[in-house]
């Protein structure tokens, strides 16, 4: 990863043990890729291997263990281990061969590992038979098929490390939301139990809930006297692969999956999604994944201002300064203050005061605005004049639309997903198998659709009986096919309760000019049978962008029809690899009073949880309750339906 660190950590404290568990597991598998790399002995590079999970698993204290001499006696720790491990842990100093070997080892070499499918052994050939010694050389070596040839590798590898570097690239930048807020919350409840961190919140872009996070932003508040020790306690915290930086008021850390006490998988995942963010490989690069974490310390009084400062946006911010500037005062990261020759901490001791954020905003006049909004798309403009919208929220939600089960590509049944919706709090849920022409997902044929259908009118009828508020609805997520056309005949439509319609022959569409997607997504939505229109870019985060599309268009058409008594609904695909409708349009089909329709396109009963990143985004792009279509009761949404 480009995030990681291969350089051997320094010794972090006065007195032994002056490395942690975690960083002589860490170093202990880095000496044995490299030891690969530079084609030592297999049983070494096993040694190595072996130490490495056993100093990571140990139940006893790694410092006790060197101190008394039992490091010799663990099973796995040979003479030669069990020395290197004593000195550094015990004298602060890494053995003189390890520090060689990372010395000679080149750089690009390393970076290598990073590309998924691509281990040590492969590094090693590529680089002794080509010269290769970076990726940049690589991917030159592949795109002029010098790779192929070689033994052992073959056109299919050749493009698969070309996909590989091509993942890896995107992927070194930025996560998902889902990926940032699961390291990013871990990492904050971890700060958060050390003696000493009055209080501490995320900020930044996971705090704004941006669909991508670059990196995580901490800022804790801590008395200056305890600002020491914690900084320690946090530099020895589990799930920290290095440390870039430690100063008296900020830590800089990379983190890897290792903070993860449950352990890290991705759950059941959608073969079209898998498919467009390289399928195992991907699984690969997320599970060695790391982020850059930032943790920021500051004394009470100044948190509140550290907090907004670092919560960005820097448009927002800029927004905000000026708003104080107006009124004769200046804003930063340590408060709110007169102009004054001081700086920093000192300047702060002017600042006007703030338990909360909230009395920042209010200094200047404003409403508290709320993180997700913070982006200067208006909602400074709104605080000021008492007009920002109330958000929808989690609890709204009453059901969703577009959701899966057996009958096409879904894990669960359809009693399993009833189930859960009912367990969610929902009051009806409705299922969108995927239609006949979408094999990779087991498109379910008109026969079969109609049998869920009367199953599902089957239960309604056992609900209502009983008085349980409860109800299934049955649609098809139709494949939008050429010209504009749904997947099955209107006959079969007419049965159902609704059509989601969506593009999924990515090829094809992304290989159309604009002009031409837009005119037949235009073509399908007038179809009456129609309701909503599935995310309606297609775009995978992280995998592939959407087909060229007008969505302005698009909106005003489904505007039109909704004024004229239709339902015609867009889809804010909640699975945190799409998050389609994007939040900067949210705002569009508001104002366009296009209804919106959060769904988790759930896969699983577990994919249904993912409508919190729905509401996530749909809070970001202005949403209320009254513009969300699925936050509408059992009897109101039968009624939108039927109509
Ligand atoms: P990211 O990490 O790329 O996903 O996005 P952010 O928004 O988390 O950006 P980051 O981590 O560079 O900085 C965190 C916040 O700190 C940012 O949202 C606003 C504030 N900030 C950072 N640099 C500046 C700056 O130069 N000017 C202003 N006004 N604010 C800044
Ligand atoms: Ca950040
Ligand atoms: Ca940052
Ligand atoms: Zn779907």
């Amino acid at each position: 990863m480009a995030g990681s660190s291969w350089t051997l950590p320094k010794p972090r404290a006065n007195g032994p043990p002056y490395f942690s568990r975690n960083q002589v597991s860490n170093a202990l598998h880095q000496m044995a890729v490299l030891l690969e790399l530079s084609g030592a002995n297999m049983f070494r590079v096993r040694s190595y291997q072996n130490g490495s999970r056993l100093i990571g698993s140990l139940s006893q204290d790694l410092g006790e263990l060197v101190a008394s001499g039992e490091i010799f006696e663990l099973k796995g720790i040979g003479k030669g281990l069990g020395t290197a491990i004593t000195q550094s842990v015990g004298e602060g100093n890494w053995p003189e061969d390890w520090i060689n070997l990372h010395q000679t080892t080149p750089q690009g070499l390393i970076e290598m590992l990073g590309i998924p499918g691509v281990g040590p052994k492969k590094i090693k050939m590529i680089h002794e038979e080509l010269g290769v010694l970076s990726v940049a050389d690589l991917q030159e070596a592949c795109v002029k098929n010098e790779v192929a040839p070689m033994k052992g590798f073959g056109a299919k590898s050749q493009q698969k490390i070309l996909d590989g570097i091509d993942l890896l690239a995107r992927f070194s930048a930025r996560r998902r939301l889902d990926i940032g807020l699961r390291y990013g919350q871990t990492f904050l409840s971890m700060i958060l139990k050390l003696d000493g961190v009055e209080r501490a919140e995320l900020a930044g872009s996971a705090r704004r809930r941006k669909e991508t996070i670059g990196d995580l932003d901490i800022v804790a508040a801590v008395k200056p006297e305890d600002v020491e020790r914690v900084t320690n306690e946090i530099l020895s915290m589990k799930g920290i692969a290095d440390v870039k930086g430690a100063g008296d008021s900020k830590v800089s850390v990379i983190l890897d999956t290792s903070i993860f006490e449950e352990g890290f998988s991705l759950g059941h995942l959608d073969a079209n999604v898998l498919d467009a963010i390289g399928g195992e490989s991907y699984e690969q690069l997320e599970s060695g994944g790391t982020i850059d974490a930032q943790v920021r310390l500051v004394p009470a009084h100044v948190f509140p201002y550290t907090l907004a400062y670092f919560t960005g946006s820097k448009e927002h911010n800029i927004r905000m300064r000026q708003a104080a500037q107006d009124r004769g005062l200046k804003l930063n990261e340590f408060g709110l203050m007169p102009e004054t020759e001081l700086t920093g901490l000192e300047a702060a001791r002017t600042s006007l005061p703030a338990e909360d954020e909230s009395d920042i905003y209010s200094h200047l006049g404003m409403d508290f605005v709320t993180p997700e909004l913070r982006e200067d798309m208006g909602e400074i403009e709104a605080s000021a004049v008492g007009q920002l919208p109330d958000l929808i929220t989690l609890s709204n939600i009453k059901g969703a639309l577009h959701n899966h089960t057996t009958l096409s590509d879904g894990e669960a049944s359809l009693e399993q997903m009833a189930d859960a919706a009912q367990r969610m709090g929902w009051n009806w849920l409705g299922i969108a198998d995927h239609s006949p022409t979408l094999q990779i997902a087991h498109g379910a044929s008109a026969e079969d659709l109609l049998d869920q259908h009367r199953t599902m009118q089957k239960y309604n009828k056992e609900w209502e009986d009983s008085g349980v508020d409860f109800k299934l609805f049955s649609g098809v997520e139709s494949d939008i096919l050429e010209d504009g056309k749904l997947d099955h005949p209107d006959d079969v439509l007419a049965q159902i309760d609704y059509v989601v319609a969506s593009v999924h022959a990515m090829g094809r569409w992304r290989s159309r000019d604009e002009s031409q997607n837009t005119e037949d997504l235009l073509k399908c939505l007038e179809h009456p049978a129609t309701t909503v229109l599935g995310h309606p870019t297609g775009r995978i985060l992280q995998g592939r962008d959407g087909y060229e599309i007008d969505l302005h268009t698009i909106l005003e058409h489904m505007s039109e029809a909704n004024k004229e008594g239709e339902l015609k609904a867009v889809e804010l695909n909640a699975s945190p690899y799409r998050l389609d409708l994007d939040w900067r349009l949210c705002k569009r089909a508001k104002e366009l009073q296009v209804p919106v329709v959060i769904n988790p396109d759930a896969h699983s009963v577990q994919g249904l949880g993912d409508i919190d990143y729905g509401v996530m985004i749909a809070r970001k792009g202005w949403l209320e309750e009254s513009d969300i279509l699925n936050s509408l009761g059992r009897e109101e949404i039968t009624r939108r339906l039927n109509g």
